[in-house]
């Protein structure tokens, strides 16, 4: 017989598992609405499409969602604005949203373009403002407590190693392909570790690295809102991630100074994340080595979402009929 205390838990478990189902529903709307896009060389189409479905699948779904990370301040993004209200009314949640993750890969035609979504309780999502940049580190689960985020590359990744039961030349870390992270580069080679550089997409990176799948870590500067979303995947498997605000102009570091966020301050998974309550989905739109892309055969169209919520994964293949 089920205790008080277990049956508590098990509501809360049904509740994540009907909040995966929405959010798997509104990816995957984004995910088919953008495939019409692919190749075309024509991000912000592809993005558009992306935006309107995400924002009409979320009519449907029930829950009460304020977007802390969308498309834009309220007059610059007509569509899924920061403060925007969403859903037809039920738990009031954050939301973060990238309808088109990797728009380079989509307007290319290359692997790597997701529809990304993640949710936590209202108030407990950090809420970058104006810092667009940040610093990341992301380890899998086994790491999350020996890493000191402030040690030089190589400490960091002679720690991660030892966790991980690997010599330091097996650690491979995702990095994004800038010219800003020459000196990083040159930091993992010298401690005998390797780069999988990237030329976008470091949610999928993160990702990865949380799961140990492919890569061992991610490092580097990329987006805070994709670092925000990440951080909702690592809180919910227990993974180790840190961002600080690293902004890349005198523009950048004024408006970040004047919103109170202070560069270069470490912050913590749970201050990204204040809440163990929370969802991750991402649909593949191009397809890559992880999560299938969009695919249509027999009048039907296919669809792969990751929900990872719960201290739970979940791959969800979607097959519905070709409208
Ligand atoms: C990263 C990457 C994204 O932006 O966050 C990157 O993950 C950061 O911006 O896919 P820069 O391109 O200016 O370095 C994206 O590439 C999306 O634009």
């Amino acid at each position: 017989m089920a205790t008080p205390g277990q049956d508590k838990h098990e509501s809360t478990r049904s509740g994540q598992i009907d909040l995966g189902a929405s959010m798997a529903a509104v990816t995957e709307a984004a995910a088919i609405a953008a495939t019409g896009w692919i190749g075309l060389g024509r991000k912000e189409d592809g993005d558009g499409a992306a935006v309107e479905a995400m924002r009409a699948a979320f009519a449907g779904q029930p829950v009460s969602a304020t977007i802390v990370i969308g498309e834009g301040e309220k007059d610059d993004a007509p569509m899924l604005y920061s403060g925007e209200k969403l859903g037809k009314g039920g738990p009031a949640l954050d939301i973060a949203v990238d309808p088109v993750e990797g728009t380079n890969y989509l307007a290319k035609g290359m692997p790597g373009a997701i529809a990304v979504l993640a949710a936590s309780p209202e108030g407990t999502m950090f809420r970058p403002k104006s810092a667009f940049y940040m610093d990341k580190l992301v380890v899998p689960p086994v790491a999350a407590n020996a890493i000191d985020p402030e040690a030089p590359v190589g400490d960091r990744l002679r720690t991660l190693a030892r966790a991980l039961g690997k010599a330091v030349k097996e650690i491979r870390v995702f990095v994004l392909e800038r010219p800003r992270h020459q000196q990083l580069i040159s930091d993992i080679h010298e401690a005998g570790a390797s780069v999988r550089l990237a030329p976008d997409g470091d949610v999928l990176g993160s990702i990865k690295a949380l799961l140990g799948e492919r890569v061992d870590a991610l490092m580097g500067i990329g987006g805070t809102p994709e670092g925000v979303i990440s951080a909702c995947a690592a809180r919910a498997l227990g993974a180790g991630m840190w961002g600080a605000m690293a902004p890349q102009s005198d523009q950048e570091r004024a408006r970040v100074e004047r919103d109170g966020l202070k560069p270069g301050q470490i912050l913590t998974r749970d201050e990204l994340i204040a809440s163990d309550e929370v969802m991750f989905a991402a649909t593949g739109i191009t397809g890559d080595d992880m999560l299938e892309g969009v695919r249509y055969t027999g009048g039907r169209v296919l669809t792969e979402t990751l929900l990872i919520g719960n201290g739970m994964l979940r791959w969800v293949r979607t097959e519905r009929n070709h409208t």
